[in-house]
């Protein structure tokens, strides 16, 4: 059942569209970009209504949420899921009251696929293959025999964090210049990659590489390697650490790629919105959208070392960062 449209002048003929969308939270700016991207095209303009529900990175809230949702009789629901397990029973409710579930964003693990209508995200494991296989090239080019790693992994659960972690641990395995010295979750966001990377330098001070599984994590890093006293940068026979991040959403983070304070980012695509709108409008029409929908991304690094990174024999070519890139 429809809603009545809120100003018949702007939506002509068409009904208003009601659409729940639950957030995961607020955690970083990639984040920030995706509401954005949701809340700028799901507009009464467009012939939406947007009840946007913040979960504060809590499932808990995200259930409640979905909930609220149903009992309100939404035309859409619209989840991008903390964590990917737990997800069955809230999904079960909102499949029984007939509403279509649109996941985005990160996975839900369900028994059974049909709970949801259709996944829009990016292919998180091959962001971390990227990433994982810029940096084998990168030490191969220089001639480093070996270089320690260590991981800041994101929420763990989440696929965004499963997929990136899996694309370093696959490229430690099958190279031998790349070792895994630790693994540790940093949430995604600045002050927890920061308070983790301080013991860390604590722990180890031989570490070369951190791998950080989003662009927020890294901003924290860099403030705790500088506060030891020590460099960011790709130099690492000069000592320097090499960050590596995932996102590429802020201006800051592609300021410091410029400025080689980070060597490389695996682009990740906020821009979700559109996208999810395309789904919601097939299914309008009557057709079926397809199940699963990713977006294609670029790699940015800081200098020409690299020209292009191989994954299953796909070449995906590199975008060195200048001014003009981030213009
Ligand atoms: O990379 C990170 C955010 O799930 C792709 O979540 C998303 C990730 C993104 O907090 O910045």
């Amino acid at each position: 059942q429809k809603s009545e449209p809120a100003d018949s002048d702007k939506v002509s003929s068409k009904e208003t569209l009601v659409v729940g969308f639950s957030q995961v939270g607020a955690e970083s700016d990639w984040r920030s970009e995706n509401t954005e991207s949701m809340k700028q095209t799901f507009t009464a303009d467009n012939g939406y209504e947007l009840l946007f529900e913040d979960g504060q990175q809590k499932q808990a809230n995200q259930i409640m949420a979905v909930r609220t949702f149903i009992q309100r009789g939404v035309d859409y629901i619209v989840l991008a899921p903390v964590v990917e397990a737990g997800w069955d029973t809230v999904l079960q409710e909102a499949k029984d009251a007939g509403i279509p579930v649109i996941i985005v964003d990160r996975m839900v693990d369900v028994a059974d696929e049909e709970l949801y209508t259709a996944w829009v995200g990016s292919d998180f494991q091959l962001e971390g293959a990227k990433a994982s296989e810029w940096i084998n090239q990168y030490l191969q080019a220089k001639g480093i025999h070996n270089a320690n790693i260590v991981n800041i992994q994101g929420t763990i659960g989440a696929t965004a964090q499963i997929g990136r972690t899996q694309g370093l641990q696959e490229a430690c395995r099958a190279n031998s210049n790349m070792t895994l010295l630790a693994e540790v979750p940093g949430d995604f966001t600045l002050p927890k990659a920061k308070e983790v990377m301080e013991s860390l330098l604590k722990q180890y001070d031989d570490i070369n590489i951190v791998y950080c599984e989003n662009d927020n994590e890294a901003f924290g890093v860099i403030e705790a390697v500088e506060a030891a006293g020590k460099r960011v940068g790709s130099d690492i026979e000069a000592g320097e650490i090499m960050v590596v991040s995932f996102d590429g959403v802020k201006k800051d983070a592609m300021h410091y790629v410029l400025e080689d304070k980070i060597s490389c980012i695996a682009e990740c695509n906020p821009m979700q919105g559109p996208r999810v709108q395309a789904v919601i409008e097939q299914l309008e029409a009557g057709k079926e959208p397809p199940k699963f929908s990713y977006v294609d991304e670029e790699i940015y690094v800081h200098d020409e070392t690299v020209p292009s990174v191989f994954v299953e024999n796909i070449e995906y070519p590199v975008t060195v960062v200048t001014q003009d890139v981030i213009d």
